[in-house]
C-alpha cells in the first residue's frame, strides 16, 4: 500500500493501463497528475502551450494507436472543448483518457464550473473517483472502456480528490492490445461528408453506453435506512457518508451516462430522495429528468463552494461533527507577491501612471490587491492582450488614460500570442507588458516555451519573446529589468505616451523561487514614517503599530533592493 494523492493515483492508473504518451497544460488542482506521470518509466510526457494543443496531441497519439493521457483543470476544458466535441465523433484508436480537475470553492481559479456538463454535452463517458484507489482503478479501466466504445473518456476529480492522499495498492503496468495505425479518413477527417455518418455512430454509441452503465460496478448502493436516500458522487460521497452514516446512498462512479434503471430502483427503495452535489445542479436536474421525484437539495446547502460534512449535517438539522473546525477559526492569509517578486515594480509604476490595466492569470494577478491595487480587469488566460485592444477601440476617441495589458510568459504562450497577432493585424495601439519571470510560477514553476525547460528535461528550443513579437511587425519592442525602478518608469512612460503605437515591453527577471538565491537583507535605519515603502506590498515590510514607523523583517527579506529605490530619505540600507 502507498499513500497517493488522487492526481498521483490517476497517473499510476494511466501508466498501469499502458499509456505511453501524456500531454497537458498545468492548472491547479490537476498539475501534479502529469508531473507524476512524467516520472514513471517508458512514457513521454510534456507540457503543451495550452489545453487545446494538449488534447490534440492526445487525439493524434490515440489515432496513431498509442494509449494517451491528457490532463487539465476545469477552465482548461473550456480551451480544449473544440477538439473534445469532435473527438467524440472520431472516437479513438488507442485509448484516450483525459483528467479534468474541478475547483469548487475557487481555491485557485477564476471561476467555479462543473465539468459534468461537458461530458453530457459531448456525449463522452465521465468517471468520478471518490478516493485515490478508485482514481487509479477507474483511470486504468477507462482505457479499456475508451477502446471498447471507441470514445474518449473523461475522469473528473475535484480539489479534494486530486490533493488528498489515501491508501492505494499501486497497479502493475499491463501490456495493452496492439492498435496498429491504419489510414481511415472516414473516421478521422471530420468534414461534413464524413462527420454526418460519425454523428450517427456517436448517437448509437449512447445506447450502448447506457446499457453498459446499468451493470457498471462503479455505481454502488450503500444500504442504510429506507427513510433517507442520497444520490452523490466523487468527494461529496465521502462527505455524505460521514455526515449521514445511516442514510442509504447511491454512489455514482459514472456520472455520464446515468444508470437510469438502477437509479429508479434506488429511488423506489427510499421514502425521501436527495441529490447532494457541489457547485451545480447537474446531477439533480439529470435525475429529475428521469421522472424521479427528488426532494430538492436541502435548501440550506450552498449553491456555491465546496461542501463538507458539517454543512451537510447542518442542512439535515444535525450538529456539526466533533472534529469540525469552522472556517472562520482559521486565520486569514491573504496572498501577496513574494518578497523580491520581479512583478512588483511594474504594478507600482503602472499605478503611478494611472493606467487602465487589463490583467491576466498568474502570480501577477495579485497586482490587483492592495496596496498595489492596479488592475481594472482580468477574465481568462490570454484576455489581457485582447481586452486591452477592446478598451483601446472603445476609448480611443475619448482622451482616456493609457491602456496597458499585463501578461506572464506562460500565459503569453498559452493564448496571449494569438491575441497579440490579432491586435497587430488590426493595427491596434496600446502597451503590452510581458512579465517574463522565466517560469510558470503560479502553478509551481513548470517549463514553457520561453524558458525552454521541458517536463522530462528533454532537449528543447528556447523561444525569444522579443524576436517573436518583432516578427509580427510591432516596431516598439523593448526588454527591461523589472527590478530597476528608473528603467521601468521610463519604459512605461515612453510606451504609453504614444497612443497610436502598439508597444511591447518584455520585463525579464527570473522568479525568486527558481534559484532561491538571497542577498544580504536590508534594514530601515532612520524611518520618517512616510509609508512609501509600504505601498509596495512587500510581505517583508511591516509597520510598528505604536510608532507608525516601517521595519523590515530580515528573515523574510531576500535583499532585492526594490524598497531602497523608493525611499526618498535613503533610510533603507543593506544590513552589514
Ligand atoms: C485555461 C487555464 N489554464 C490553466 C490555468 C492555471 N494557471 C493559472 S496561472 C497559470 C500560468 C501562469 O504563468 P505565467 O503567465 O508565466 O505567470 P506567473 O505565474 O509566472 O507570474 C496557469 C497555468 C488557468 N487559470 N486557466
Amino acid at each position: 500500500m502507498e499513500l497517493l494523492s488522487g492526481n498521483e493515483a490517476i497517473a499510476q492508473g494511466a501508466w498501469a493501463a499502458g499509456a505511453t504518451i501524456g500531454a497537458a497544460y498545468p492548472g491547479t488542482p490537476s498539475t501534479e497528475a502529469m508531473e507524476a506521470f512524467a516520472k514513471l518509466p517508458e512514457v513521454y510526457a510534456g507540457w503543451c502551450v495550452n489545453e487545446k494543443v494538449a488534447l490534440e496531441v492526445g487525439v493524434g497519439a490515440s489515432a496513431a494507436g498509442a494509449r494517451a493521457f491528457v490532463s487539465c483543470k476545469h477552465v482548461g476544458l473550456n480551451v480544449a472543448a473544440d477538439p473534445l466535441f469532435t473527438a467524440a465523433y472520431t472516437g479513438v484508436n488507442g485509448g484516450l483518457v483525459m483528467l479534468v480537475a474541478d475547483d469548487p470553492g475557487m481555491y485557485s481559479s477564476q471561476n467555479e464550473q462543473d465539468s459534468h456538463y461537458y461530458a453530457a454535452a459531448a456525449h463522452v463517458p465521465m468517471l468520478d473517483p471518490s478516493d485515490s484507489q478508485e482514481a487509479q482503478d477507474m483511470t486504468a479501466d477507462a482505457y479499456e472502456l475508451s477502446e471498447r466504445f471507441d470514445v474518449p473518456v473523461l475522469i473528473r476529480s475535484t480539489v479534494r480528490i486530486s490533493h488528498t492522499r489515501t491508501p492505494v495498492e499501486p497497479a502493475e503496468r499491463a501490456t495493452p492490445p496492439e492498435h496498429p495505425y491504419e489510414s481511415d479518413p472516414a473516421k478521422w477527417v471530420m468534414m461534413p461528408a464524413f462527420a454526418k455518418p460519425r454523428r450517427k455512430v456517436q448517437l448509437e454509441r449512447i445506447g450502448a453506453l447506457e446499457a453498459w452503465v446499468e451493470t457498471c460496478p462503479y455505481n454502488q448502493v450503500i444500504e442504510g435506512t429506507s427513510a433517507v436516500g442520497v444520490i452523490c458522487s466523487g468527494a461529496v460521497f465521502q462527505h455524505v457518508r460521514e455526515a449521514l452514516p445511516d442514510a442509504s446512498v447511491f454512489k455514482l462512479g459514472v456520472t455520464w451516462p446515468l444508470p437510469k434503471e438502477r437509479l429508479r430502483t434506488f429511488a423506489a427503495s427510499v421514502d425521501t430522495l436527495y441529490v447532494i452535489e457541489e457547485a451545480s445542479t447537474y446531477l439533480h436536474d439529470a435525475v429529475a429528468a428521469l421522472g424521479i421525484v427528488v426532494d430538492s437539495t436541502p435548501c440550506s446547502l450552498p449553491r456555491d463552494g465546496e461542501l463538507n460534512p458539517s454543512l451537510i449535517r447542518a442542512a439535515f438539522g444535525e450538529a456539526a461533527p466533533a472534529h469540525h473546525m469552522p472556517a472562520d477559526d482559521v486565520p486569514a492569509r491573504p496572498p501577496a507577491l513574494c518578497p523580491g517578486c520581479p512583478h512588483r515594480l511594474v504594478f507600482k509604476e503602472l499605478s503611478r501612471l494611472k493606467a487602465i490595466v487589463c490583467g491576466d492569470i498568474g502570480c501577477y494577478t495579485l497586482g490587483a490587491l492592495p496596496p498595489l491595487s492596479c488592475m481594472d480587469a482580468c477574465v481568462c488566460m490570454g484576455a489581457s492582450v485582447s481586452m486591452a485592444h477592446g478598451f483601446e477601440l472603445a476609448l480611443a476617441s475619448k482622451g482616456h488614460r493609457p491602456v496597458v495589458g499585463v501578461i506572464g510568459d506562460s500565459t503569453f504562450a498559452h493564448s496571449g500570442l494569438s491575441s497579440l497577432l490579432s491586435t497587430a493585424y488590426n493595427r491596434g495601439g496600446g502597451t503590452i507588458c510581458v512579465l517574463d519571470n522565466r517560469t510558470t510560477a503560479m502553478t509551481g514553476r513548470q517549463g514553457n516555451p520561453f524558458n525552454g525547460t521541458t517536463l522530462q528535461e528533454r532537449p528543447s528550443r528556447e523561444m525569444d519573446i522579443e524576436g517573436i513579437v518583432a516578427s509580427l511587425g510591432i516596431e516598439d519592442v523593448s526588454v527591461v529589468d523589472p527590478n530597476d525602478m528608473q528603467a521601468v518608469r521610463s519604459a512605461l512612460k515612453a510606451a504609453t505616451s504614444e497612443t497610436d503605437t502598439l508597444s511591447v515591453i518584455v520585463f525579464r527577471r527570473p522568479c525568486v523561487l527558481i534559484d532561491r538565491v538571497r542577498s544580504k537583507p536590508y534594514l530601515i535605519t532612520s524611518c520618517t514614517g512616510c509609508g512609501v515603502c509600504l505601498t509596495l506590498g512587500c510581505p517583508a515590510i511591516g509597520k510598528h503599530a505604536d510608532t507608525g514607523l516601517s521595519y523590515i523583517d530580515m528573515d523574510a527579506c531576500i535583499g532585492c533592493g526594490q524598497c531602497a529605490q523608493y525611499c526618498r530619505f535613503n533610510a533603507i540600507e543593506v544590513a552589514e
